[in-house]
């Protein structure tokens, strides 16, 4: 299993995370972003938009993030997905949550303030209203389970980390804070050995 990708990008944080989480033996190959390896013809052709990561299982190739965290659940024998039909169909409202409202809106603060490229007040404005939305349904979502869906860390927390970890460095975080189940969700998931092993901490 050899995913190509970066240790700092989120992307590769995400599937990162999956493969700790299921313990799944890989090897990281580094695509350089500051050398621009991403746009270089070797990563193109593993992944046609020039973006990180990608994934090769043994000749099996596959792009795009929360795609690999699907296939390499499966693969570990759907540890973090529940096979319950209305468990599933939450935990991927969740994903798509994620992908279509909280990560546009995550990504102004981490550019602003992690990555050097600059937003208006007024984008970061309407970013910081959108982020209060999507922490509001998490926060009604954990006030009574452990994780997103219940019991069990799933891929829809693991797809939520990368984000909520770098805005930790912004003041996005204080409208984290500001939805007290919603922050001891993101502590319980945060705390996990294999996050603490995704970005280096352990
Ligand atoms: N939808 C893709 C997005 C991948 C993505 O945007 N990766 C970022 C790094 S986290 C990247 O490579 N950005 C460089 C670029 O778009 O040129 C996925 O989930 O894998």
């Amino acid at each position: 299993m050899k995913l190509f990708g970066h240790p700092a990008s989120t992307c590769t944080r995400k599937v990162l995370f999956t493969l700790h989480e299921t313990n799944t033996p890989y090897e990281l190959e580094l695509v350089d972003f500051a050398k621009g390896e991403h746009k270089a013809p070797a990563h193109l052709a593993r992944q046609p938009f020039g973006q990180l990561p990608a994934l090769d299982d043994d000749g099996f190739a596959l792009y795009e993030s929360r795609a690999m965290a699907r296939y390499l659940d499966g693969k570990a024998g759907f540890k973090l997905s529940s096979q319950d039909l209305t468990t599933r169909a939450v935990m991927e409202q969740f994903i798509s949550i994620e992908t279509s409202d909280f990560t546009p809106n995550a990504m102004k603060f981490i550019y602003h303030h992690i990555f050097g490229r600059p937003q208006t007040p007024e984008v970061l404005e309407a970013a910081g209203k959108m982020l209060d939305t999507c922490y509001g349904v998490i926060d009604k979502q954990v006030a009574t389970r452990t994780y997103l869906t219940g019991d069990h860390l799933s891929i829809a927390d693991i797809s939520f980390a990368p984000y909520i970890e770098y805005m930790a460095g912004t003041p996005a975080k204080d409208i984290l804070a500001a939805h007290k189940h919603a922050q001891a969700w993101w502590t319980r998931v945060s705390e996990r050995p294999a996050w603490l092993k995704t970005v280096g901490r352990a």
